[in-house]
């Protein structure tokens, strides 16, 4: 497939990459809309994977044979196509980590137990995701850092007012969400990176809802620190990625320790490894990372603006249909500003019982609080069902889920 820049998806042919989309329960065929806690993976990405085990598989940069030395150079290269994929300037400045968690955690413990103490402060929103929330609630208690928190508007946007007001010269890290998992904003990180660079703070992007769904670029965005997960976009779970400007990550202290983060050891000191090795303690998880690449080389073939575009008519849709009924409660900003999920509540239906009707329809959604329990006490619901959409998805699935929706209204009426 080539990049057909102004062209809708071809989604009936590019479904065929997927072959667990034609799977049934009980002759019921799988409506997939759980695409933001994990999407599925194409046939090439499965096959990568295939070939390293049957083909090249040995431990990177420990070995001279033949077999190493193709692992070493795929594995590298990943780095370098991941890093493209994202705007980087190359392999020094993306980390392979597990996941976005693992990523937040690596800056959090290198950079953060090292530099933060009483009187600094992290400045994050209501809606981040506990990845990030937890991470900087916990370093901040034991560094004696404060953790402020950009509240939300009505519908459900940053008040950037308010940001403007609690980012000082006391900030030191600002970590915010790019697209929310929950509520489908888009925040303005450009803005929160001039704001905080402004007054000498860093900020942390979390990408784990941007980068499967439109086209990004951290150079542009200016942000020192990017994390996004290999399985939210096509590619394994267990792979992940963390970007930073090259001039932090090398300044920064690594925080696990062992083989291939080292250049030299002795019994007394050790020299740490050049960048991004110095992060990536132990053998990595090279099957995972060389199959990360592919996924990025998929939806890189595809074309990032039409899986956007995609992604916001199908979101769009989803909204006006369940908006139909006046007992659906939507959360976050109107539905041709927001990425590709809906989280909402249906009137006198918990979300666990909705989810659990729907799912006899087929349909996979996610109900609960999407690891986002501050958001929902600030949205004042204990839970939301939340349908989330992928290049794959169509608006025929969205009416399946229109009328397991109907069902349950029936039922519970
Ligand atoms: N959100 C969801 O269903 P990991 O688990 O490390 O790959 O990603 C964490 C993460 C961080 N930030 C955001 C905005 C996210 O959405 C997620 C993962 C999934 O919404 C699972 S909780």
């Amino acid at each position: 497939m080539g990049v057909r820049e102004s062209e809708p998806l071809d989604v009936a042919t590019l479904r065929e990459d997927f072959p667990i989309l034609d799977r049934e329960f009980d002759g019921t065929p799988l409506v997939y809309l759980d695409n933001a806690a994990t999407s599925q993976t194409p046939t090439r990405v499965v096959e990568s994977l295939v070939d390293y085990y049957y083909g090249y598989n040995a431990n990177v940069h420990r070995g001279i044979h033949n077999l190493s030395q193709e692992a070493s150079i795929a594995y590298e290269e990943a780095h370098d196509t991941v890093a493209e994929f994202v705007g980087a300037s190359g392999r020094e400045e993306l980390v392979f980590t597990k996941n976005t968690t693992e990523a937040m955690n690596t800056v959090a413990y290198a950079w953060g137990l090292n530099e933060l103490g009483p009187g600094d402060e992290v400045v994050l929103t209501e809606m981040e995701h506990h990845a990030s929330l937890v991470t900087w609630q916990q370093i901040a208690k034991r560094t004696g850092a404060e953790c402020k928190y950009i509240p939300i508007t009505d519908d459900g946007y940053l008040d950037m007012d308010a940001a403007a007001d609690l980012i000082t010269d006391d900030t030191r890290m600002v970590s915010v969400v790019h697209v929310s998992n929950t509520l489908g904003t888009v925040n303005p990180v450009a803005d929160l990176a001039d704001l905080a660079h402004d007054h000498g703070a860093y900020i942390f992007v979390d990408g784990a809802q941007s980068v499967p769904h439109r086209p990004v670029d951290v150079q542009a965005m200016d942000c020192d620190f990017f994390a996004f997960s290999g399985h939210k976009m096509c590619g394994p779970t267990g792979i992940g990625a963390l970007y930073g400007k090259q001039h932090i990550l090398e300044e920064m202290e690594p925080h696990l320790y062992g083989g291939d983060m080292i250049l030299k050891v002795t019994f007394e000191e050790s020299k740490w490894n050049e960048l991004p090795w110095k992060f990536e303690a132990g053998t990595p998880n090279i099957a995972d990372g060389i199959a990360f690449a592919e996924a990025c080389d998929y939806l890189d073939d595809i074309g990032m603006e039409q899986v956007k575009t995609h992604g916001e008519a199908l979101t769009q849709y989803a909204y006006d249909r369940l908006s139909e009924h006046d007992d659906v409660e939507i959360y976050g900003p109107p539905a041709d500003d927001r990425g590709a999920v809906v989280a909402f509540n249906l009137d006198g239906v918990h979300a666990h019982d909705l989810s659990s009707i729907v799912n006899d329809y087929g349909v996979a959604i996610r109900a609960g609080d999407h690891c986002t329990q501050p958001l929902h006490d600030v949205l004042g619901a204990s839970a939301s069902a939340r349908a989330s959409f992928y290049l794959y998805n169509t608006e025929a699935e969205v009416d399946v889920l229109v009328d397991a929706v109907d069902e349950a209204r029936q039922l519970f009426a």
